[in-house]
């Protein structure tokens, strides 16, 4: 890995980093247990894998001091009445942070701590999201359109995924007639 500055464009409409090191796919099938709705899940699953989100990373080393960067791509969609989301994650090193700058689309960033407290703000274009340490964190796609957000954290925060995929987060993001609806998730459970 070279150490030199580099600069690369981000461009509208579709926002694909003009330069990356790593493009990660999701699928449905990536997804399992985290859905509400299980019937209309494995429905959906068992006509196509379809694809949720997509995250291009550009390379950098994983150690303090570095900033992670990439830019993640939410399609739009729903299982039975809930967004399409990411994973979501807690950092492994929990006291590390993550900007989020919403370049396109229309969605919110569900949000807990460990202890129990929780936030869900909304994403539209030209929003700055602010991700403080301890904060494990989900994009969800309430828009009709892809939802596209420019990301940047820590090179040594690492990936914790197995507590959100246990737990599930305190809360959803659902469709609600019509409109999108933040609930308690009825199958949380620490
Ligand atoms: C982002 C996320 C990206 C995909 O880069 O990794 O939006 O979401 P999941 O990692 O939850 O699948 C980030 O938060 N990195 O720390
Ligand atoms: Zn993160």
């Amino acid at each position: 890995m070279n150490n030199i500055p580099y600069t690369f464009g981000l461009n509208a409409p579709a926002y694909v980093p003009s330069h990356y090191d790593n493009y990660i796919q999701r699928r449905l099938s990536d997804m399992k247990g985290q859905y509400l709705d299980q019937g209309a899940f494995a429905a959906s699953l068992s006509s196509e894998d379809i694809l949720i989100y997509e995250v291009y990373e550009l390379h950098r080393p994983q150690i303090e001091g570095e900033i992670l960067h990439g830019v993640s791509i939410v399609h739009p969609g729903k299982v039975g009445d809930e967004y399409f989301m990411t994973k979501g994650h807690f950092h492994t090193v929990l006291e590390t942070a993550e900007i989020y700058f919403c370049l396109s689309g229309e969605g919110f960033m569900v949000m807990e701590t460990p202890e129990g407290e929780t936030a869900v703000e909304p994403l539209s274009a030209g929003r700055v999201l602010y991700v403080p340490p301890r904060w494990a964190h989900r994009s969800v796609n309430s828009g009709a359109d892809d939802l596209i957000t420019f990301f940047a954290y820590p090179g040594n925060a690492g990936h914790d995924y197995g507590t959100i995929e246990q737990n599930g987060f305190r809360k959803l993001v659902i469709e609600r007639d019509g409109r999108p609806a933040i609930i308690d998730n009825p199958r949380w459970q620490a």
